[in-house]
């Protein structure tokens, strides 16, 4: 079996010892899936960046931990690379762009300049790690860019990419200082990856139509490259959320919430801070719904949890001050000396916590204005006592709304729609969430994390690096 080595923008955050068992992420997200694909592969490694600012000559240093089994490849960023490529680049242009955030979107060609320059850092010091016959998987928009850097070095084993959030419609992507070239650069990858079809097709049509590639409904053909394109949905570990009979226990008896809100029914919402997870927008629903509905008052509570994130991008604080002012807004004008409409809390909680309050809510809001795939929305399936289930609200916008389709499923848009789909969990019969849940939970059984990679990877081992020395080589079109 070939080696696997794995690049992203970040290391995931290396802890060993006997109570934890290995390296985790911060907060969760995709670093438990790309594991389990790592320990499949021997002898496998992991490339990115290791979160620690260098000083501008320490920049080559790679620094190297293997921990069960894994080699860890660490590399250091500076603090004008953390700045302009990685608070720039990435946060500032591509984040909201790919997001279809087209306001907060600023291109700043120096900030371009050090994306590139980054990649082609990283590319030098990974590609004496490599073999020929090892399998590449780069993640996400931080390194759109790698993969022709690679290549310009020399290498050409087999190497595929992944987006873990959407990408967005031509329009949106030709605001890019310069679309065609980064479609040039990402044509370089032997399989191309995204959650859901949607966003495939839209990779698709940008390459079409900017550069005049031929797609042949799997493939794109350019230049005599030939790029398998699909759609990979990104699912969880099920062991970490799935309840044994001691949790279900523990839960029926509403350990974790019961203290804090009595019998009330409880909502909950846990994102990262980001204003692509339409929390402000979710706690304007929740009070429509409150005023609309008055007999609720006193009765729920909507609990949301915010883990910090890009704390150093001005949108990101901004938008903490607006949920903060917000939930002190709605609490003072709709609470009671007894009640507190909301409990908003800003950190980062451990998954078996966050696992036992899924479990315990009656709810969950996941309703991001747009999102590659969500994963909580995933967790919370798969954390629910079968017996009796919560319900899960969801936008019709987030990658997860077109695998988990027996969820309430809002437009996060419309807040009355929102509203809507709030009072609809708060009433649904038990025999109504048990049907749904049976049916959710089947498919996020089905689709694993584990799962994901082996399709992923599948894909990659057998199509290898082909070329079409039959393919015409169309010229650049600009459009
Ligand atoms: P994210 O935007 O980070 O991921 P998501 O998929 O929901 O979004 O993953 C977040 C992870 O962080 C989940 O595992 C969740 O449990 C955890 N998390 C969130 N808030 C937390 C908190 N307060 N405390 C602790 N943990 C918390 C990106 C894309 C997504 C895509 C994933 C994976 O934006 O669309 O689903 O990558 O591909």
């Amino acid at each position: 079996m070939s080696r696997l080595v794995v690049v992203s923008n970040r290391l995931p955050s290396l802890r060993s010892g006997p109570n934890v068992g290995g390296p985790e992420a911060a907060a969760g997200g995709l670093a438990p899936a790309v594991l389990a694909a790592l320990r499949r592969h021997a002898g496998s490694s992991w490339c990115g960046w290791t979160g620690r600012v260098a000083q501008d000559d320490e920049t080559e240093a790679l620094s190297q931990r293997i921990v069960r089994g894994v080699r860890f490849l660490g590399l250091p960023l500076t603090k004008v690379e953390v700045e302009l490529y990685y608070n720039g680049y990435c946060n500032r242009t591509l984040w909201p762009l790919f997001h279809c955030f087209q306001d907060l979107v600023h291109v700043r060609l120096e900030e371009e300049r050090a994306y590139r320059s980054v990649q082609r850092r990283f590319a030098s010091a990974i590609a004496p790690q490599l073999r020929a016959d090892d399998l590449l998987w780069v993640h996400d928009y931080h390194l759109l860019l790698f993969g022709r850097e690679l290549r310009e070095i020399g290498w050409t084993g087999r190497a595929g990419f992944f987006l873990h959030i959407p990408f967005p419609p031509l329009e949106l992507f030709t605001l890019l200082a310069d679309p065609a070239d980064t479609l040039a650069a990402l044509l370089e990858y032997d399989v191309v990856g995204f959650h859901v079809p949607r966003f495939a097709e839209n990779y698709v049509q940008a390459a079409t139509r900017l550069l005049g590639a031929a797609w042949d409904g799997t493939h794109l053909r350019w230049r005599g490259r030939v790029q398998r394109v699909g759609a990979f949905p990104v699912g969880i570990d099920l062991a970490t959320f799935v309840p044994t009979p001691a949790d279900l226990e523990r839960s029926r008896r509403r350990e974790v919430l019961g203290k804090v809100v009595g019998d009330r029914r409880v909502l909950v919402g846990v994102d990262r801070l980001d204003y692509t997870k339409g929390i402000t927008e979710r706690i304007l629903a929740f009070e429509e719904f409150l005023r609309r509905s008055p007999e609720w008052r006193n009765r729920v509570v909507f609990l949301q949890i915010a883990a910090p994130s890009r704390t150093h991008v001005r949108a990101y604080h901004e938008r903490r001050r607006q949920v903060e002012t917000l939930v002190s807004r709605v609490n003072g004008e709709l609470g009671e000396h007894d009640w507190m409409p909301i409990r908003y809390l800003y950190r980062a909680y451990s998954q078996d916590f966050l696992s036992d309050l899924y479990r315990e809510a009656d709810a969950a809001l996941i309703t991001p204005l747009r999102d590659g795939m969500n994963l909580v929305a995933k967790e919370f399936v798969a954390a629910q006592d079968p017996e009796h289930p919560g319900t899960l609200v969801l936008s019709r916008t987030a990658g997860a709304a077109e695998e988990l389709r027996e969820a309430v499923l809002v437009n996060p848009f419309v807040q009355s729609d929102l509203a809507r789909g709030i009072h609809e969990a708060l009433t649904m019969s038990e025999s109504e969430r048990r049907r749904r849940h049976r049916a959710l939970f089947a498919r996020v059984r089905a689709g694993t994390a584990e799962e994901w990679g082996r399709r992923f990877l599948g894909e990659l081992e057998r199509v290898g690096r082909i070329t079409d020395p039959e393919a015409p080589a169309p010229s650049v079109m600009t459009s």
